[in-house]
């Protein structure tokens, strides 16, 4: 193995040589028809391998997007995600499968749904399951007929007593659901299928994510049979200047307590929420509303932004996600891809792209505005070398150094409480933009009350090092908290996208404590605010705190003592992740 810096140089001097060869499809993604296969040479070269994940979910190889069609199945989690089987870019997309018995560890699977069809031949995207009365899964997802058209098909399982549903058919009579002159749909903007649900007229409804120029539409299809679909008279939703609706999810939540709903579920204390997957800026925002199920129309509350400025399950790379009902333990689970920030000539040297985030428990926050998000609790078998701090002050412009635990591997969690809120910083204009002011206020930029908080994948010298940290403001005499995950030091290596992401916390910090839990893993950093009210993933590739170079510390570059009321670490485990 070479030394990191060399391997770095030579990847890009390398790369140079390799050139694009990129065509735009409408698509969602790029495709580059250089690299569908990955050349023999590329292989054998210099592949630094320091970023692959030890306990995020990924292949051995090559490319990964959205995941698709998560279930529990007789007690089995399985997870089928976009697939390439041929190389680190996509293309050729099948849909990978694997199991797991805790969400934590996998076992990989062949392919569950990969072109043998009319109705699929040139594609199987993305997609979703439902659960048939009786307990029998079926997917819903999207294929690419022979005229790149995209079309809505069905598939099931072949073998209901296999508990890892590894052998999957197609519905002879695919496609079910098509882009028609009489229908006005769109055909290259037709796609993703949610799980369907059944309405109190038992009749099955399902979306299909699309647009109509610039509009955002769910289009909604009802079905007696899930064999006949009938295109409803009107969408159940649509925005305007939103663009394509990718990988739609709508789902009921409760409106008192964690416990996840079936997705079929209604009744008083249900409230419905509404993810959006934007192609256009490649976020996933979502809205909160009521469902006529009569109108069969969604309608978000009041105050609720819809589109790229709305609210998101994750402020940093996160998309294409989809959530599931846990049956077993009561719980909703979000599964979301994410995506690489290094070129993607480093994708082909290295040999694969993309990872899916930790499954998280999702659940309505009390004020009934937004959800919250918390890693499965299972993640937590992974740790091991706890390290637990007593209640200290951390000075104005100092650091201390979280030893013993793997820090390139590693879930932390730190509590602060703050006084000196004579000293925070005056926000002036009516709007801010959070993710700017993150940029533009980054961890070194030495503020009042803050930036306090983490300094991952720090190299010895902090030459090197990804600040995920709070600032307090105050903002028209009210305190306004936030939380950014700052990358413009990650890496000496100039060719990743090193932007800083940002978010506001809910939160009143003279009476709250300000928590922060990292989940750290070699090339990642996913970050929960205030009990995850707010969480930020970060995808960074540091070129000297790599391996056993990468330190951990808590820092407070503000001018104010802040306290650091708990900490807690843990080394990770590596897990089973293929
Ligand atoms: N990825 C799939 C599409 C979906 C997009 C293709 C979202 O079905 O719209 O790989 O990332």
């Amino acid at each position: 193995m070479t030394t990191p810096s060399i391997s770095v140089s030579f990847l890009f001097i390398y790369a140079l040589f390799l050139g694009y060869n990129v065509l735009e499809l409408e698509a969602s993604h790029h495709i580059f028809a250089r690299y569908q296969t990955s050349p023999k040479v590329l292989h054998k070269a210099l592949v630094n391998q320091a970023y692959r994940t030890g306990y995020h979910f990924q292949p051995p190889k090559n490319w990964i997007n959205d995941p698709n069609g998560p279930m529990v199945y007789k007690g089995i989690y399985h997870l089928f995600y976009q697939y390439n089987p041929k190389g680190a870019v996509w293309g050729n997309i099948v849909w990978a499968h694997s199991t797991s018995t805790d969400l934590v560890n996998w076992i990989s699977h062949k392919p569950a749904i990969f072109p043998s069809q009319q109705a699929d031949i040139n594609g199987c995207w993305s997609g979703s399951a439902t659960i048939l009365p009786g307990g029998k899964p079926v997917m819903l997802y999207t294929g690419i007929d022979p005229s790149e058209r995209q079309v809505q098909n069905l598939a099931m399982p072949k073998n209901l007593s296999d508990p890892y549903l590894t052998e999957w058919v197609k519905y002879p009579k695919n496609p079910l659901m098509l882009a028609t002159p009489m229908n006005r749909i769109n055909g290259s903007a037709f796609r993703d299928p949610t799980t369907a649900w059944l309405g109190p007229d038992k009749l099955w409804r399902v979306l299909v994510g699309s647009r109509d120029n610039r509009v955002g539409v769910a289009y909604l299809y009802k079905s007696k049979d899930f064999d006949h679909w009938n295109l409803a008279k009107e969408p159940l939703h649509s925005v305007e200047r939103t663009g394509m609706w990718e990988c739609p999810d709508f789902f009921p939540v409760n409106t008192d307590g964690f416990e996840g709903l079936d997705t079929s579920a209604r009744g008083k204390r249900v409230k419905y929420v509404l993810k959006i997957s934007l192609d256009e800026t490649k976020h996933d925002y979502y809205t909160i509303g009521t469902y006529d199920v009569v109108k069969d129309k969604y309608f978000p509350d009041k105050g609720m932004v819809e589109g790229d400025e709305g609210l998101r399950y994750d402020y940093g790379k996160f998309y294409a996600s989809k959530t599931f009902f846990d049956d077993e333990k009561k719980r909703r689970i979000l599964w979301g891809w994410t995506n690489e920030s290094s070129s993607v000539k480093d994708d082909v040297l290295k040999g694969w792209s993309g990872i899916q985030a930790i499954p998280r428990s999702v659940w309505l926050d009390k004020s009934g505005k937004k959800l919250l998000q918390w890693p499965i609790k299972e993640i937590e078998k992974l740790r091991e070398n706890q390290v637990n701090w007593p209640s200290k002050i951390l000075e104005g412009g100092s650091k201390l150094e979280v030893i013993g635990v793997t820090a390139g591997q590693a879930d932390v969690e730190v509590s602060f409480e703050v006084s000196d809120l004579k000293k925070v910083e005056v926000l002036k204009k009516k709007h801010y933009n959070p993710q700017l002011l993150c940029s533009k206020n980054s961890a070194s930029v030495r503020g009042g009350l803050g930036p306090f908080g983490f300094l991952t994948f720090a190299s010895n010298c902090l030459r090197e090092y990804t600040a995920v940290f709070f600032r307090i403001y105050n903002h028209r005499n009210k305190h306004k908290v936030l939380m950014c995950s700052d990358q413009s030091r990650s890496s000496l290596n100039k060719h990743n996208d090193n932007t800083t992401y940002g978010a506001f916390v809910d939160l009143d910090p003279t009476q709250e404590k300000l928590s922060l839990r990292s989940l750290i893993d070699r090339s990642i950093v996913e970050s929960f605010g205030g009990g995850g009210k707010v969480v930020i993933s970060s995808r960074v590739y540091p070129t000297l705190a790599i391996d056993n170079q990468i330190k951990l510390f808590v820092f407070n570059n503000g001018t104010a003592n802040v306290k650091i009321t708990s900490l807690n670490a843990w080394s990770m485990k590596k897990a089973q992740i293929n």
